[in-house]
């Protein structure tokens, strides 16, 4: 027998127990130290190491209710969907995510590798640093985890068996509520909106129907387009990063969603570190600097994911129909469709929903947050409603750079 034969939730030093207990990674005298270093909203995330050797290891453990609030009771299952989906994603983005080590169904652990000679992204673009590679990366990432999951290359049967165990109905409820519902209408009272922007707030997207109708179509789709194999929740919180390399982490939220789902994440994301860029750097010219490293990254990341998309599609397709002249470009463009609808969605929810992003909540001057916040969601906006519009890199970009000429620096 031992204690961890049944699942409880552990403590730092009951970790460094398991560890030594259930992974094969240590000598049998290793002093091993823990720490929790998990700053997610769902999650805990400890580090094992021994202080007499480089050897070490993260164990994440899921609880039963979600970190940030009580609210959210979710199945621990999000942990074999979590392993099985990196183990997935390592083989077919091979050095984009870390090695998994061990999933352990009983306690609800996945053991993997430890980044931390990586560093977060978000905190690393809070701190306006710039990362060359991450849009080559992350376009790999992105057709190679996505496309190659969809009914237009895998054998539909085990598409649909695929679709079956990736099953995740709490955490696309989650999604489904904070991002596609409670940003236009705070109907379970959590949004937290700034409160010098409620009024603008309530104006522009909880009283705004054409938003809201398309919103809503925006839903359904999530809710019933199966299209691929999704992260479900690429931000710049779930990305490891340094100046060679890029580990994208923390798929818990993967389902069979429409791709443009992780897509439109990316890019809003990139769009809340220029915003903290634009507030936040006081020189002009490392301002610049800094907001045009994020530009071209933003339109690096769809023009190379439009390439890569097209040369993986004439290597990977094996359904005949999508074999027809035509049927490729009509495709991509939904997928652009859908990235441009969740690159408004998910700047909307991470304004005023109740799981916000550092870029903006860190923003210490009143009207310099008020303005950045505005400029998100006026972009937010646009990019929900005039989804259809867009097809390369410089339509997003040109989209942010609308929103900034109507709020011009003081
Ligand atoms: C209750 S979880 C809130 C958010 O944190 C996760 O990272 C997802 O983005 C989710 O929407
Ligand atoms: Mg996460």
């Amino acid at each position: 027998m031992s204690k961890f034969d049944t699942y409880f939730l552990m403590k730092p030093a009951e970790v460094a127990e398991y560890v030594k207990e259930k992974l094969d990674i240590f000598d049998n005298g290793a002093a091993l130290e823990c720490k929790e270093i998990g700053d997610g909203n769902i999650n805990y995330i400890f580090k094992v190491w021994d202080k007499n050797s480089d050897k070490s290891v993260i164990v994440k453990q899921a609880g039963p209710t979600a970190r940030i609030s009580e609210d959210f009771v979710l199945s621990t299952d999000r942990t074999r969907i979590e392993a099985e989906i990196l183990q997935m994603e390592y083989d077919l983005a091979p050095g984009l995510v870390p090695v998994v080590y061990k999933y352990d169904d009983v306690m609800n652990t996945c053991s993997m590798e430890d980044l931390s000679d990586h560093t977060i992204m978000r905190t690393a673009l809070l701190k306006h640093e710039t990362f060359p590679l991450f849009a080559d990366h992350i376009s790999t990432f992105m057709v190679n985890t996505l496309l190659l999951t969809t009914d237009v290359v895998l054998e539909h049967k085990q598409k649909k068996a695929m679709v079956k165990s990736f099953i995740n109905p709490e955490l696309c409820e989650i999604t489904e509520d904070l991002v596609y519902t409670e940003p236009f209408n705070d109907y379970n009272g959590r949004n937290l909106v700034f409160p010098p922007n409620l009024e603008w707030v309530t104006k522009e997207l909880y009283n705004d129907p054409d938003l809201l109708l398309e919103v809503g179509k925006l839903k359904f789709e999530f809710l019933t387009n199966a299209q691929a194999l999704l992260h479900g929740d690429l931000h710049t919180g779930s990305i490891f990063i340094t100046q060679e390399s890029t580990k994208v982490i923390d798929p818990e939220f993967a389902f069979f969603g429409p791709m443009g789902y992780d897509i439109g994440n990316v890019i809003a994301n990139l769009i809340f570190a220029w915003a903290n860029g634009d507030a936040e750097i006081k020189d002009l010219g490392e301002r610049e600097a800094y907001c045009s490293w994020v530009e071209k990254t933003i339109v690096e990341v769809i023009d190379l994911f439009n390439e890569k998309f097209s040369v993986a599609w004439d290597q990977h397709v094996t359904e005949i129909l999508a074999k027809q002249p035509g049927f490729k470009e009509w495709y991509l463009g939904t997928v652009l469709r859908d990235t441009a609808g969740v690159t408004g969605l998910e700047l909307s929810r991470r304004t005023v929903g109740l799981a916000q992003v550092k870029d903006l909540t860190t923003i210490a001057d009143e009207k310099a947050r008020l303005r950045a916040e505005r400029i998100c969601l006026t972009a937010a906006k646009k990019f929900i409603k005039n989804r259809e519009t867009y097809q390369t890199g410089s339509d997003f970009l040109q989209t942010l750079k609308d929103a900034v000429t109507a709020f011009p620096r003081d």
